[in-house]
Parts: structure tokens; C-alpha cells; sequence
């Protein structure tokens, strides 16, 4: 009898541990979640929050976008007031900040082929010398060609169409169409990680046919214009130009390029990227917005890549 009280209590003892042990489990698992919560709800606000801001810095950048077309309409240099870099402004919860860089002065890829989908080959030898001067197989601007062109025939000597990359341990295929992004080359053959990282500075994506802003242009870029100004002969041009513009890009160019280069250069620009990043709290919102400017100052954003983290 009293063996069997004692069995009894002792069964009571370790039910109570046992519900208070579940019971505990259960609370500081609710108390997990609750936070859980509270922290994805913080993030979704803040990522929220983050866009509106760096949406208001595109307006922002169609702005100053207008009124340089007011202040300066025949050119586009470092003198202007888009080139400004202004130093990240508080918001409420945070920081903004923002720049915008002219993209025509970069070798736009797009060039590599006119309008008609055929071969231009002013753009393919600028590309060549573009990347002979980085020190990167010219090889690459042919691969390119085909890489974009509509037919799949490869190009002589230096191509690649869809059995260049069919060989490959993932094989893929060409998707000859334009460029969305310059990172897109990274897939094309013999285009090494490091390779990319040298070139992407002095190139960009834009719709066919933009002339290149020498106003803007760096080095390299103005180099690749013709056999006949190398390196020193381009920082002599951007010594010429002075943190400005040309004054008579016909005669500072004049000798140097070939006549049918004339119409593929100009002293201003209709492209710009934006790089906006709103820091808010934890959370950092970055946009990349390419933004192309009319003839009456207004700015559309014709491509935008976000990045929340
Ligand atoms: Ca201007
Ligand atoms: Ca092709």
C-alpha cells in the first residue's frame, strides 16, 4: 500500500517536471518566434522604406538632369553640376547618398553591330584596340560579335556560336541579341573573372548607335578611337580638355581620327547611371538606374537593378 502511494507520488513528480519542461519549451519557442517576426516585419518596413528613398533620388537625379540641360546644353563634362558627388544626406532613420556618372563616355558593346544586325566594324576595331591596350585578347571583341549578332554563323577568324560553348563542361548557347548588362559577357569564351573586372570600367550597355562622349571619355577609351593616339597622345587630349569640355572637338581631333569616326563622337551625353544607397538601420538598398535624358531635359530610367541587403 504504501509501496504503491509512493510509486504514485513519485509518477506526479515527474509528470509535473514534464509538463513544466513542454511547457517552458513552449514559451521560449513562442518567445523565438514573436521575434522572428518582429525582426522580418522591422526588415520588410525598412526594405519598404528603402525603396521610396532611392525611387526619390531617381527624381532627384532627373532634376539635376534638367537643369543641366538649362545650364549647359552643348556639352557634358566633369564641369556640370551632375558630376557632383554629394555627400551621403541624413534621412530619418539613416543616410542617402548618390552619384551619377556619364556612361557615354564608356564604349558602348550594343555599337558592335548596327541597326540592321550586321557587323560594324569601326565599333569591332575600337573594341579590339580597347582590349589590346588592357592587356585582354582583342579575340574576345569577334565572340562578342557573335555573341549578339542574329545569325548563327560563326564569324572569321575570331567567333563563337552556339558549338563554342556546346563543347563546354555546362554547355549553353549564344543568345544573340543585345546586351541587357555589361556583366553578361562574363559568360563569353575567353573572357576570364579578372579579365572582366580590368575592362568593365570603360564600357557600357546602351541602345544601338550612342556617339561617345569625349568630354567624358577616360584614356583608354579615347585611345581606341584610332591607331594614332596612344596613351600619352589621350592624357595629352584630357589635359586639352581640363576637367571641362573640348572647345572645338573638330580641331583637337582633327588628324588624329579618321573622317568616319567624326560622326561617332560628340561633346555630350543622353545616358547616365545613377547609383543611389539608402542606409536605414541594419538594411542598405542600392539602385543602379541608367537613366536617358531628351532633347526637352526630361529623364526616364530605361533599366534599374536593385540590391537590398
Ligand atoms: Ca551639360
Ligand atoms: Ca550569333
Amino acid at each position: 500500500m504504501i509501496a504503491s502511494q509512493r510509486n504514485q507520488s513519485g509518477v506526479a513528480v515527474i509528470t509535473a517536471i514534464l509538463v513544466v519542461a513542454i511547457g517552458t519549451a513552449i514559451a521560449v519557442s513562442l518567445l523565438w518566434e514573436s521575434t522572428l517576426d518582429q525582426r522580418r516585419t522591422e526588415s520588410a518596413v525598412l526594405a519598404d522604406q528603402g525603396l521610396l528613398y532611392v525611387q526619390g533620388a531617381e527624381a532627384w537625379a532627373a532634376d539635376i538632369l534638367r537643369q543641366d540641360l538649362v545650364n549647359s546644353p552643348d556639352s557634358d563634362s566633369f564641369a556640370d553640376i551632375w558630376a557632383i558627388e554629394l555627400a551621403p544626406l541624413p534621412v530619418e532613420g539613416g543616410t542617402i547618398a548618390g552619384r551619377l556618372e556619364d556612361l557615354q563616355g564608356k564604349f558602348n558593346i550594343n555599337n558592335l553591330l548596327n541597326g540592321d544586325g550586321s557587323e560594324n566594324e569601326l565599333g569591332v576595331r575600337q573594341f579590339e584596340r580597347l582590349l589590346t591596350s588592357l592587356d585582354i585578347d582583342p579575340a574576345i571583341a569577334g565572340r562578342v560579335v557573335d555573341w549578339l549578332d542574329p545569325d548563327t554563323e560563326p564569324r572569321f577568324p575570331d567567333g563563337g556560336e552556339d558549338p563554342t560553348y556546346g563543347a563546354e563542361e555546362i554547355p549553353y548557347r549564344t543568345p544573340n541579341v543585345l546586351l541587357t548588362s555589361t556583366t553578361e559577357l562574363m559568360a563569353v569564351y575567353g573572357m576570364e573573372q579578372e579579365a572582366y573586372r580590368v575592362l568593365a570600367p570603360y564600357i557600357c550597355v546602351l541602345p544601338q548607335g550612342t556617339t561617345l562622349n569625349v568630354n567624358t571619355a577616360s584614356d583608354y577609351v579615347l585611345a581606341s578611337l584610332s591607331d594614332d593616339i596612344d596613351l600619352s597622345t589621350a592624357n595629352s587630349l584630357i589635359f586639352e580638355r581640363a576637367d571641362a569640355e573640348f572647345l572645338d572637338i573638330e580641331s583637337s581631333f582633327g588628324g588624329l581620327i579618321e573622317d568616319e569616326v567624326f560622326p561617332t563622337i560628340d561633346g555630350v551625353s543622353m545616358h547616365y547611371l545613377l547609383t543611389a544607397t539608402v542606409t536605414l538601420g541594419s538594411s542598405q538598398t542600392t539602385m543602379r538606374s541608367v537613366l536617358q535624358r531628351d532633347s526637352s531635359g526630361i529623364t526616364r530610367a530605361i533599366f534599374r537593378t536593385l540590391g537590398v541587403h
